[in-house]
C-alpha cells in the first residue's frame, strides 16, 4: 500500500517521492532534489527538480492549519477549488496560469507547472523592477477570466452549477474577517498596527463611523453578489512575472463574488510598490522612473480594463436582456465602483489588519514608514467613501496626488 493513501503533511523527502509515484515521467533514473519554497500564509510548496534533465515541477499541499497562525484551522478542500479554477482560467486566459498536471484529493496536493524563469512580482517590485507589459497583460487576464464566468456570457444554469462548485466557506470567512471586519473593529485582537501610527489609526479608522458603515455595506455585497468567478486574493504575491510574460497563480480564495474585488486588489498592491519606491530609493532619477511607471500603470490598468471589458462584453454577451442598450454602461459602472472600494479595503487591511505586506513593513526609516502608511490610509478612505466617482485611470491619479500632497 502506498504511503500516500491517507493524508499527512509532507516534508521535502516525501514530496520528492510523491512526484516519482504520481508522475511516471519523473521515475526512470531521475535524480531528484526537493526544496520547500512556499512563502505564503497558508500552504506548503515544494520544488522538485530532476538533476539529470533540469526539469522541475511544483507540489503544493494544503495543510489543516495556516502557516501564519496555527490556531487558524482551514478546510483542505481549498486545493480542489484552486486546481479547478486554474483549469478554467487556462481556457479563458491561455498561458497565463500554471498548468495543473494532477490534483490528489487524498493528499490535498496538486502537481503543477514550475514557473521557472519568473519572479514573484512583489519581490521584483521591491527590487524596483519595471514591467512595461504588465498593464496590458493583467487587463487581458482580468477581462477574460472574469467576464467569461458571468451570467452575461454563460448559460445561467451552468453558471449556477459553477457557483455551487466554488462555495468556499473557510477561505471566504478569512476575507470576511481580515478584509471586511477586523480592520474596523479589532475584536480578535490580532491586528498588527505600526505603533507610531497607532493614534492615527485609532482616529482615522477605528473611530470613523462613516467608514465602518461603508465597510459593512461592502462586506454584505462581497458575501451576496455572485457576479463572477474571482481569484479572490489577487495581490502581487499571487503573480510570477518576467519582462515578457506573467503567470497568475494561487487562486485558493476563489468563489463567485464581485469582480471589482480582483481589479481593486491589483491597484492597491501596485500602490504599495509606489510607497516602497518612494520611501526606499535614494537616487531621485531612479525613484521618479520607478514611481512614475507605477502610477502610469495604475492609470493604464483602469483605462485598459474599461476598454477591453466593453469590447469583450459587446462581442460575447449571450443574455438577451444584457444586450439592451444602456445595460453595459450600468453593469460596468458597478464594477468600477466595486473596484475602487476593493482597492480601499485591501489598502486598509494591509496596514491595519493581521496580514501586512512586506513592501511597507521593510521600510526601515520610521518617519518614512509613518508617512507611507498615512498616505495609503488617506487614499483608501477616499476610494471607499467616494467609490462611485472613480470612473477612469485619471480619477485614481488625482486621488493619489491629493493624498500624497497632504504628507509632503
Ligand atoms: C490567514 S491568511 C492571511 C492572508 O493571506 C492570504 O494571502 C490572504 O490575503 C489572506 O487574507
Ligand atoms: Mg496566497
Amino acid at each position: 500500500m502506498s504511503k500516500y493513501e491517507s493524508y499527512f503533511l509532507m516534508g521535502v523527502e516525501d514530496a520528492a517521492e510523491y512526484v516519482k509515484e504520481k508522475l511516471p515521467s519523473f521515475q526512470k533514473g531521475a535524480v531528484l532534489s526537493c526544496q520547500e519554497i512556499g512563502d505564503g500564509n497558508l500552504n506548503y510548496v515544494f520544488r522538485v527538480k530532476d538533476a539529470r534533465t533540469g526539469t522541475s515541477i511544483i507540489v503544493k499541499q494544503a495543510g489543516e492549519e495556516t502557516r501564519i497562525s496555527r490556531e487558524m484551522k482551514l478546510s483542505t478542500d481549498r486545493g480542489r477549488i484552486e486546481s479547478r479554477i486554474l483549469r478554467l482560467q487556462a481556457q479563458s486566459a491561455p498561458g497565463m496560469v500554471p498548468a495543473v498536471y494532477l490534483y490528489d484529493s487524498v493528499m490535498c496536493a496538486m502537481l503543477m507547472e514550475d514557473m521557472d524563469g519568473h519572479t514573484m512580482m512583489r519581490t521584483g517590485l521591491m527590487n524596483h523592477e519595471i514591467y512595461p507589459l504588465f498593464g496590458e497583460q493583467i487587463t487581458d487576464f482580468l477581462v477574460n477570466s472574469l467576464l467569461n464566468s458571468t451570467d452575461v456570457v454563460m448559460d445561467h444554469k451552468a453558471k449556477k452549477e459553477r457557483v455551487r462548485e466554488f462555495i468556499n466557506p473557510d477561505l471566504c470567512e478569512i476575507s470576511e474577517n481580515l478584509v471586511y471586519s477586523e480592520p474596523y473593529v479589532d475584536y480578535n485582537h490580532r491586528n498588527n498596527v505600526f505603533l507610531p501610527n497607532a493614534e492615527f489609526i485609532e482616529k482615522e479608522i477605528y473611530e470613523d463611523k462613516e467608514l465602518r458603515l461603508e465597510a459593512a455595506k461592502l462586506k454584505f455585497d462581497f458575501m451576496n453578489h455572485a457576479q463572477a468567478l474571482i481569484h479572490g486574493d489577487l495581490h502581487t504575491g499571487s503573480i510570477f512575472i518576467n519582462q515578457e510574460h506573467l503567470f497568475v497563480f494561487d487562486p485558493e480564495f476563489a468563489f463567485y463574488g464581485p469582480m471589482g474585488y480582483d481589479v481593486g486588489n491589483i491597484i492597491a498592491n501596485l500602490f504599495f510598490a509606489w510607497c516602497n519606491g518612494d520611501a526606499v530609493i535614494d537616487n531621485e532619477g531612479e525613484r521618479e522612473k520607478f514611481c512614475g511607471w507605477v502610477l502610469q500603470t495604475i492609470e493604464e490598468i483602469v483605462d485598459k480594463f474599461i476598454l477591453k471589458f466593453k469590447k469583450a462584453f459587446m462581442e460575447r454577451a449571450a443574455d438577451l436582456m444584457a444586450k439592451t442598450e444602456g445595460f453595459l454602461d450600468y453593469y460596468l459602472e458597478s464594477v468600477l465602483s466595486d473596484t475602487a472600494a476593493a482597492a480601499g479595503l485591501e489598502s486598509i487591511r494591509r496596514i491595519v489588519g493581521m496580514a501586512n505586506v512586506k513592501d511597507i513593513t521593510v521600510i526601515a526609516d520610521e518617519r518614512k514608514r509613518v508617512r507611507a502608511e498615512r498616505i495609503i490610509l488617506t487614499l483608501a478612505k477616499d476610494y471607499v467613501k467616494n467609490r462611485t466617482s472613480f470612473k477612469c485611470g485619471k480619477d485614481y491619479l488625482e486621488s493619489i496626488e491629493r493624498a500624497v500632497s497632504q504628507y509632503r
